[in-house]
């Protein structure tokens, strides 16, 4: 065995949602922020990402996290989050996930009840709080970035879909929002090659037309998410129904398995600008694999001249493996494919 380049990981999954914490392998990446380290991220080591989230490694609806040494004094460590898509500001599930994995390992300092982690992420610090029971993290809340309706009411045409109108907003990436009954398509995994097509067309068309622009960063830029909407649903046991259920596109063509962590604050954060969810409220939201994240807002806040909401969202995560991938030099694809 010889080997370029060895990565070690702690491998989990967020409700269902794949998480791959780097925890070694890469040194720190240069940047003065975790912004400017995504850029440069993005700009200069990308076959990293690649190699690490594509097949043969990893699979088409793969992601993971980067940890850092944190850029700001507030942190205990940094995060680059990475999934098949590219490096994102922020990721709820993937936070969730690096969280437990930072807890269960003993990479944080673990206290119980409660371990509080403060992340230093591309789109700004993110407290986790970490539910801790006998060494095992039970539950994880995070309080994410400040997140506001971009715009209402919105319209695109999309070829082959014609008029479609959704609203926009940010949660840590900037989601389209609309409801999936207005395609005609019923909410069903059975009809996920046609809910992911449409999604796909929207995104293209809203990318192409008028992609948005984050107030504070123009780093943050363009719709990789479609957030298709559904009435919530009764649990399968008889317990409580979720508030909402969400088939979640995502570019260039998988579902989150999770709810989306910041998919759910996006949508906290167009309702209340709708009036339809107060601070305070719980809102539960169920993906297409029938997983919930309980989401709440916990208080207003702004985003440049706008105003916003300041979300929390709590969800589990467990960890499924550790592991060390490598790169063999004679390796005819060193940042792995998609098929
Ligand atoms: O949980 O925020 C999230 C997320 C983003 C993309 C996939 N999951």
């Amino acid at each position: 065995m010889r080997a370029a380049r060895c990565f070690h990981a702690v491998d989990s999954h967020t409700e269902g949602m794949p998480t791959r914490v780097v925890t070694g392998g890469i040194g720190p990446v240069p940047g003065a922020t975790m912004a400017e380290r995504r850029l440069h991220f993005a700009r200069h080591l990308d076959p990293v990402r690649r190699l690490l989230v594509n097949e043969p490694r990893g699979h088409a609806a793969m992601s993971g996290a980067i940890l850092q040494p944190p850029t700001r004094p507030d942190a205990d460590w940094g995060v680059l989050f990475i999934e098949v898509s590219g490096c994102l500001p922020m990721c709820g599930h993937g936070t969730i996930g690096v969280a437990t994995v930072l807890v269960e390992t003993g990479m944080v300092e673990v206290t119980e009840p409660e371990t509080a982690v403060r992340l230093d992420t591309p789109a700004g610090l993110v407290e986790a709080r970490v539910a801790v029971r006998d060494g095992r993290a039970e539950a994880v809340t995070l309080r994410n970035v400040a997140s506001y309706a971009h715009e209402l009411d919105a319209v695109v045409q999309v070829p082959g879909l014609g008029e479609i109108r959704y609203d926009m907003a940010y949660g840590g990436n900037f989601y389209a929002i609309t409801p999936l009954d207005r395609l005609g398509i019923p909410f069903s995994r059975d009809h996920k090659d046609r809910i992911m097509a449409a999604g796909l067309a929207i995104m293209d068309e809203i990318d192409r037309q008028r992609p948005p622009v984050h107030p504070e960063d123009p780093g943050i830029t363009g719709c990789r998410h479609v957030q298709f909407t559904a009435p919530g649903a009764p649990a399968p046991d008889g317990g409580p129904a979720s508030d909402a259920r969400n088939a979640m596109v995502i570019h260039p063509g998988w579902f989150d398995r999770s709810p989306c962590g910041t998919g759910t604050s996006a949508r906290m954060a167009q309702l209340h600008a709708r009036g339809e969810l107060q601070v305070g409220r719980d809102f539960v939201n169920e993906s297409l694999i029938g997983t919930r994240f309980t989401g709440r807002l916990t208080g207003t806040a702004r985003v440049g001249e706008r105003d916003a909401v300041v979300p929390t969202v709590t969800g589990r995560a467990w960890i499924t493996g550790m592991g060390q991938y490598l790169l063999d030099p004679r390796d005819p694809f060193p940042a792995g494919f998609t098929l």
